[in-house]
């Protein structure tokens, strides 16, 4: 059976870089859509068009038989159905069920528990660079400050602490001591905390040698040279 025509809904500089990146990573042919961001870094309203909540990235699935389409959303479950229906000779997926498992652990960990500290803590950093005039900017700094310290900054270390062993556990890697769509999906998360000053290479030495690991992929560098071609900064 053919395999469906796949399409990324892609907004630029954003989370959608990896799917291109499993894509091109599984040799799979896909046609990328790209969204340029507006004014204020958001995603232009054409992508409310095809899914409700107007988000990237969003993954279009045509049977070519029947010309059946489907849009899927959310990262996580884009990964899961990728490495389900085309992942056929367990690149990235793993045949063993119980290396399969903690494999798809993290596609639900990265947005459900990662993300939502290193979120908030974007967030408050935006307060405090806001540019309020004195003395709105020096209270909403300090409030900034005191959610930062009461929940984030400390849900934050527990995060890249558990994250940091658990590479340390699995010779370099997520799971299993070799790349897998785990490793392709927390690359974001992990990318920004260092791009943001969230974490640093000296406190968390074992997840910069994975990023550097597994960004000399080759189809990472297929993947960013696409991304390049259609305006995306590295
Ligand atoms: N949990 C969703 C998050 C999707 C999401 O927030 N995507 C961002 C790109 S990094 C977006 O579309 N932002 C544009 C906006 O919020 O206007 C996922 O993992 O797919």
């Amino acid at each position: 059976m053919s395999l469906p025509i796949i399409k990324v809904h892609w907004l630029e500089q954003s989370r959608a870089f990896r799917v291109l990146w499993l894509l091109d990573h599984l040799k799979l042919e896909y046609e990328i859509i790209p969204y340029k961001r507006d004014a204020n870094f958001r995603a232009p309203p054409e992508l409310k068009k095809i899914h409700p909540l107007g988000r990237s990235p969003l993954l279009e699935i045509e049977d070519r038989e029947t010309g059946k389409k489907k849009i899927l959303a959310e990262s996580g479950f884009i990964f899961q159905y990728i490495l389900q229906h085309f992942d056929h000779s367990h690149v990235l997926m793993s045949e063993d069920s119980d290396i399969a498992d903690q494999i798809n652990y993290y596609l639900f960990y990265s947005e459900g528990s990662l993300q939502p500290p290193l979120m908030m803590e974007f967030v408050l950093s935006k307060v405090r660079e806001s540019g309020m005039p004195f003395p709105i900017s020096y209270l909403a700094g300090k409030v900034a400050s005191k959610i930062s310290q009461a929940y984030s900054q400390g849900e934050m270390k527990n995060q890249f602490d558990f994250v940091e062993g658990e590479i340390s556990k699995n010779n370099g890697y997520l799971v299993d001591g070799k790349l897998s769509g785990a490793d392709i999906l927390m690359s974001f998360p992990l990318q920004m905390a260092f791009q943001r000053n969230f974490a640093t290479p000296e406190e968390y030495p074992a997840i910069s040698k994975w990023l550097k690991t597994i960004t000399s992929e080759g189809s990472y560098d297929i993947s960013k040279e696409k991304a390049q071609a259609l305006g995306s900064k590295f």
